[in-house]
């Protein structure tokens, strides 16, 4: 089995630590690869930023077919190009806001979002809106920490995430926590034992749901929606850049 993780900025730390947190959980069997385009957004924390992602993101996806992944995690918290991939592809597609919420939502009654900056909370409740999740978001709030804060030591983020996570049980009476940035997600074992309720990080349950998919033989429906594109002239969405 050979599932493929792809961050969608181009931050080859973050892709790194991704790669080895997943390793570490997944079945002995499974081969994991993380990867990320070179020609997007070093973060991703706004709209366009996700809209600039997505070509280099669906290039992995294709490569990626091409080798003969099973699955596949997009490792961004607002699950960019995730319809597309999943037109793309022939495997599972999951993406991390998706996998986090629905897990939170069959473990506890409610979750809270912890996410990096203040202008990613809009994004969370739309995502928690489009999943059906609001029955089970109490609340979306921002650590005010820019996404690449989580690769320096010196910035302090896992007290900075700590603090706004017991801000959360406190304040939103949450049971839950859900991490919402994949640059969190060695964070969250260490933070789930300190503050005593589950804290879920996407890149986790996405790399496990891609993997049990998969393993039941459970495949992408080809049948409509998520289609392979039609080829349409000089209109390649996989297309290198500069061609
Ligand atoms: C993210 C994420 O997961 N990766 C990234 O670049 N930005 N999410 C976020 N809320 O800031």
């Amino acid at each position: 089995m050979k599932i493929l993780i792809v961050n969608p900025n181009s931050t080859a730390s973050m892709t790194a630590k991704i790669g080895e947190v997943a390793a570490r959980i997944a079945a002995s069997g499974t081969t994991i690869r993380a990867v990320n385009p070179l020609d997007s957004p070093p973060s991703i924390e706004c709209y366009t930023e996700e809209a600039l992602c997505v070509p280099g993101l669906l290039r992995c996806i294709r490569d990626g077919e091409a080798q003969g992944y099973d699955g596949y995690v997009i490792a961004c918290f607002g699950d960019p190009g995730l319809d597309s991939a999943r037109e793309l592809a022939r495997g599972p597609v999951i993406g991390i806001a998706e996998a986090a919420m629905h897990a939170a939502s069959m473990l506890a009654n409610s979750f809270s979002v912890v996410t990096t900056l203040d202008r990613t909370v809009g994004m969370a409740w739309h995502l928690a809106e489009r999943y059906g999740m609001q029955r089970f978001c109490k609340n979306v709030r921002a650590a005010d920490l820019p996404v690449l804060d989580l690769e320096d030591p010196t910035k302090n983020a896992r007290a900075l995430i700590r603090d706004e996570c017991l801000r959360a049980l406190r304040e939103d009476r949450c049971e839950s926590i859900v991490l919402g940035c994949a640059g969190m997600t060695d964070l969250c074992r260490s933070l789930s034992d300190e503050i005593g309720v589950p804290v879920i990080d996407g890149v986790a349950v996405a790399v496990k749901l891609a993997e049990s998919l998969s393993s039941l033989g459970l495949r992408t429906s080809k049948i409509g929606y998520w289609a392979p594109p039609p080829a349409k002239p000089q209109c390649s969405l996989v297309a290198e850049p500069g061609r």
